[in-house]
């Protein structure tokens, strides 16, 4: 220990509502700052758990860890994922309420390894049925299955989710789970045929080339000796060039030139997928049919177009009442074979989800669900230097989720002193509702701007979209474009862009390829390759992707407000991925923009500390002899002649109706304290101080 320091100087307080200046950021930060020098990458804000991403294997995380959190009341050993996991376990069965976890922070904070560590804590802690051990080992192997097509290093993170993935882990009555289901949301497809330079393309296309396995890939048609010849996974060729051999221009699209990364095993993660594979229950032809599918989009990006002697290619095109032929650009063709690869992937991560759901669901039909904990694990918000229509998309669905923070944990903190009779104090704050309409408002918001555009028939392309944005937001208070009102440019924003002022920070956004990829077009005669390639593809079109993926935002708000939530707010330290580094500027961004100060007031504009009466006449009654070692009378008379033993002043307290309230933690600590001179052996009370919702 540092001389002269106590043990929570050294290591902060594990509950920010112990902070004596909870007003001050720099104090918040400064804890956090103390807390991840020593490793301590959890805190709580109430029943709020804040982690800071540690980019290294702490050993925090075995059986033992688990089983010290196991029915312990949240407050009472130092903070853990495993805390909240078994917080919200023992609501489902003591209340048989569904639970949800909502895990945020921007990209590369931790989300994902956050979700996973909370499915390892229920498949590991729960109780086992007979017949439902092989659910367990589903559950987690539907994991590495969905990494390896869903996901892809990225200047952010080197294993970046690139769908967003809700997931329902469903218990019976005795606790043990049972099975589970996965909602998908909106694959980020363009990365199969486009990425930014220092990216890669999802991680399954150089796992199966590194597989090792000569005989499959011989069957595949790939060879894994050389990479770079796959145009979709390396950059080859300027965009433009003649090929010297044939003489035929070939156009190339810019690809991200990253295809080994040194914190990826391409070929341990492929041991680990073909594995899950099996576990989920996928046989060897299976396998290899998907498998195939994979390479027929690495072969695809191999495919050349040359022109014909009038300088054309052709395709068929859908009439009203006839097909006609007719000539296409190589430009174009080069598009509509990226529009090819990118359905056939797309098809293929939904059936995948799909093909697991099944393997998830109840195998046994005696079983019954009692409820549900679901988990939510989203793509982050974020801002890269070139940000198009996947961004935006990323980006609102972080909006919808901030909104449903916000609304619930101010919801729930009034209901609760409403619930117990205790006044209520406003904290003012700032509500994103905002940004979310002017993002999703009917006829008027962005969404409804880009879908009117892409219906528009005639000259409607992106120029004339950011043309209507300019026209009818012009003026609002969180868009912006390159005009300044006063007819002068703004600089900061390119003429083919817009920004928005989201809640988290401003992006601007590139408006090329926002009508094609809200369209998401295919051409007819591609489509019925497809649909002779892949079972049960549809030639329906079901709306533009946008407002699709604005319907299932809506559905899942709906899922999630129907549950009981917890939450996990992630933060990332450094932009270099590196441990041991705690960038302040970047910090207090994230504290910022994810609420964490207005959290923490709210919580503490009223009462900082919650207990039942059982649980503070339990903890705290060998500090007084009449209520010590057994009080026989009424919880809240027994709370009442505790505290005045205990000299609680008036204005330090409240008694609810099923709950006591302490205003400041100074009350708190002291009480605390008394209890470790009496009892030395409760808790390791100097650093935390026993708090419980
Ligand atoms: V994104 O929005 O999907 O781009 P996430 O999901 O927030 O992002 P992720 O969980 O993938 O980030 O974490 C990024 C990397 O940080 C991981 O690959 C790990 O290398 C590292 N990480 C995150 N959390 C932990 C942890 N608790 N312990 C050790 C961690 N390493
Ligand atoms: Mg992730």
């Amino acid at each position: 220990m540092e001389s002269g320091l106590s043990a929570r100087d050294r290591v902060g307080v594990q509950d920010f509502l112990l902070l004596d200046n909870y007003t001050s950021e720099a104090a918040f930060i400064e804890n956090l700052r103390r807390r991840y020098k020593e490793n301590l990458i959890y805190t709580y804000i109430g029943s709020v758990l804040v982690s800071v991403n540690p980019y290294r294997e702490l050993e925090i995380y075995s059986k033992q860890h688990m089983e010290r959190y196991r029915g312990v009341n949240f407050y009472e050993i130092s903070p853990h994922i495993y805390a909240l996991a078994d917080n919200s376990y023992r609501a489902v069965r003591t209340e048989r309420k569904d639970q949800c976890i909502l895990i945020s922070g921007e990209s590369g904070a931790g989300k994902t390894e956050a979700s996973k560590k909370v499915l390892q804590y229920y498949t590991t802690m729960c109780p086992t049925r007979n017949n439902t051990q092989s659910i367990r080992e589903r559950l987690l192997q539907s994991t590495p299955v969905l990494e390896a097509f869903g996901n892809a290093k990225t200047l952010r993170n080197d294993n970046s989710s690139r769908f967003g993935k809700y997931m329902d882990v469903q218990f019976d009555y005795k606790g043990a789970p049972i099975g589970g289901h996965i909602l998908n949301y909106l694959l980020e497809k363009s990365r199969v045929v486009h990425q930014n330079h220092g990216e890669r393309n999802f991680h399954i296309f150089y796992q199966l080339l590194e597989s090792g396995d000569g005989a499959l890939l011989k069957r595949l048609g790939l060879d894994r000796t050389n990479p770079q010849q796959y145009h979709y996974l390396v950059k080859v060729r300027p965009s433009l060039c003649v090929c010297a051999k044939s003489n035929i221009v070939i156009y190339s699209c810019n690809i991200g030139n990253c295809p080994r990364v040194s914190s990826i095993s391409d070929k341990n993660s492929w041991k680990v997928v073909s594995k899950a594979f099996t576990v989920i229950g996928f046989n060897e032809e299976e396998v290899e049919e998907l498998l195939k599918v994979v390479a027929s989009v690495l072969h695809l990006g191999n495919t050349q177009f040359g022109e014909d002697e009038y300088g054309e290619t052709h395709l068929t095109t859908e009439m009203p009442i006839k097909y006609m032929i007719g000539p296409l650009s190589l430009e174009q063709a080069v598009s509509a074979r990226d529009a090819l690869a990118k359905a056939i992937y797309g098809r293929t991560f939904t059936w995948l989800v799909q093909k697991i759901n099944q393997s998830l669901a109840f195998q046994v039909s005696a079983l019954k669900c009692s409820s549900v904990i679901g988990l939510l694990d989203i793509y982050g918000f974020e801002v890269f230097q070139n940000n198009s229509f996947e961004q935006f998309c990323i980006n609102y669905c972080n909006e919808k989720l901030q909104q449903l923070f916000i609304e619930l944990t101010l919801k729930s903190e009034q209901e609760e002193y409403e619930a117990e009779g205790i006044g209520w104090e406003t904290v003012e704050y700032f509500n994103n509702k905002i940004i979310c309409d002017l993002v999703e408002e009917k006829f008027k918001g962005i969404i409804a701007i880009l879908d009117e555009e892409c219906l528009r028939p005639g000259d409607a392309c992106d120029l004339t979209f950011l043309e209507k944005l300019e026209d009818r937001l012009g003026g609002h208070a969180h868009f912006v474009t390159h005009k300044l009102a006063n007819g002068k440019i703004r600089k900061a924003v390119g003429r083919e862009e817009f920004r928005l002022l989201h809640y988290a920070g401003e992006v601007n956004y590139n408006i090329n390829g926002f009508l094609d990829k809200n369209n998401d077009l295919l051409y007819r005669n591609l489509k019925e390759v497809i649909m002779m390639m892949i079972e049960g593809f549809t030639l329906l079109s079901c709306g533009q992707a946008a407002t699709q993926f604005k319907l299932s935002l809506a559905k899942l708000m709906d899922i999630l407000m129907s549950k009981q939530p917890s939450y996990i707010r992630c933060i990332k330290p450094n932009d270099a991925k590196q441990p041991g580094r705690f960038e302040e500027v970047l910090v207090r961004h994230q504290v910022k923009y994810l609420g964490l100060m207005e959290n923490l007031r709210v919580r503490r504009a009223g009462f900082a500390y919650r207990r039942s009466f059982e649980a503070f006449l339990q903890r705290y009654k060998p500090l007084c002899p009449d209520t010590w070692p057994n009080w026989q009378g009424k919880l809240s008379d027994g709370v009442s002649t505790l505290v005045k033993h205990l000299d609680y002043k008036a204005e330090e307290y409240k008694l609810g109706r099923s709950k006591i309230f302490i205003r400041f933690p100074k009350t708190l600590f002291l009480t605390e304290d008394a209890l470790e001179l009496k009892k030395p052996t409760i808790g390791d009370a100097c650093l935390s101080a026993v708090i419980m919702i």
